[in-house]
């Protein structure tokens, strides 16, 4: 989802919330990804962190916290602002591109676009339709209910359709919600379902797993969850369910998994996506190559290898000794 908000129960949040603000001008007004993940990065080192930082230089000694921002934060101590975001605020068109941004398949490069077109607001918009992607026009008509974080209650209650609706289908079917909400957030920003089934391996490619993912997202359709399909792959489903009639529509993925690369999915899917980043870093300083498919060696040559045989995913954290973590453990 797009909305990234930190934990507000640490003692650090309104540190976190500045740089999480700088991060996303960063993307999507600058387009420099480069900033933004280093301000994301040091915006997650101080939510974890457990205790209150009172000076520059007391945080500059954590790990992602450098000189630039340690200097922000002795400045928001004294002056209770930052002046870089003050200015940020008063620019209209900055604020304009952040705002469009925010609407699901809307990234920072159409964003500029739309302001270019004098597009203005959100309301703006909704009188150029025209302008838009079939997922841009969705995003927009349910811009108000995206925006809105999702109850872990309300996932389970999804959950359960879920699992009742395609256990019809072949009751061999496991599905696993990840993302934020296996990491034990209170509340997600989307629902993130993974499936996969015993019989459907990386191995075959057959007709009758091509349309698996179609054949779920139908029935879903049918039973009312998914309302609204953005894009819709092999293996990748992009949409809106919602629970019943008058509930919020939530934004849903779905991913489709072989059963012989589940647990590096589910390891992907958990997140966060910082996690992943550094994870992917120290399997790389080990000599292996990670993603949401395998885990493999690097050749002397960096020709990544076979895939190791992986049966859950402690296997992966001990192949590239990497201490394990529980999922909520990894925010
Ligand atoms: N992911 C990743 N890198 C990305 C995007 C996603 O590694 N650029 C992985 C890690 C995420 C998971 O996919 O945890 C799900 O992506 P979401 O965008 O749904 O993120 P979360 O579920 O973690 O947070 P939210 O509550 O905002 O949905
Ligand atoms: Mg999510
Ligand atoms: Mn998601």
């Amino acid at each position: 989802s797009k909305r990234k908000k930190p934990s507000e129960d640490n003692s650090n949040h309104d540190f976190c919330d500045f740089l999480i603000e700088l991060a996303d001008y960063e993307k999507n007004v600058n387009r420099n990804i480069h900033k933004h993940n280093v301000y994301r990065k040091a915006a997650n080192v101080l939510a974890n962190h457990p205790t209150r930082i009172t000076s520059g230089k007391e945080a500059q000694k954590l790990d992602g916290i450098g000189k630039k921002i340690a200097k922000k934060i002795d400045e928001f101590l004294q002056t209770g602002k930052l002046q870089k975001l003050e200015n940020i605020h008063n620019d209209e068109k900055a604020s304009v591109i952040n705002l469009l941004t925010q609407v699901s398949g809307i990234g920072p490069a159409k964003a500029r676009n739309l302001v270019e077109m004098d597009i203005r607001s959100i309301d703006d918009l909704r009188k150029h339709t025209d302008k838009l992607t079939h997922h841009q026009v969705v995003g927009l008509r349910y811009f108000e209910d995206f925006q809105k974080r999702i109850p872990r209650v309300e996932i389970e209650e999804i959950e359960k359709i879920m699992k009742c609706e395609v256990e019809k289908l072949d009751e061999d079917y496991e599905i696993t919600i990840c993302g934020s909400y296996r990491r034990g957030q209170p509340e997600s920003g989307d629902i993130d379902a993974l499936i996969t089934h015993p019989h459907y391996t990386s191995e075959m490619c057959n007709k009758q797993n091509k349309d698996r993912l179609k054949t779920i997202v139908n029935t879903l359709e049918k039973c009312g969850l998914i309302t609204d399909v953005l894009s819709l792959g092999d293996t990748k489903f992009m949409g809106a369910c919602r629970l019943n009639e008058g509930a919020t529509t939530r934004r849903l993925d779905i991913r489709l998994t072989p059963c012989d690369q589940y647990y590096c999915c589910v390891l992907y899917f958990t997140g966060s996506d910082i996690f992943n980043k550094t994870m992917r870093a120290h399997a790389n300083e080990k000599g292996f190559t990670l993603n949401e498919h395998s885990l493999r060696p690097l050749g002397s040559t960096g020709v990544p290898g076979e895939p190791v045989p992986i049966s859950s995913e402690k296997d992966i954290f001990d192949c590239i000794e990497y201490e394990y973590r529980e999922p909520q453990n990894r925010n």
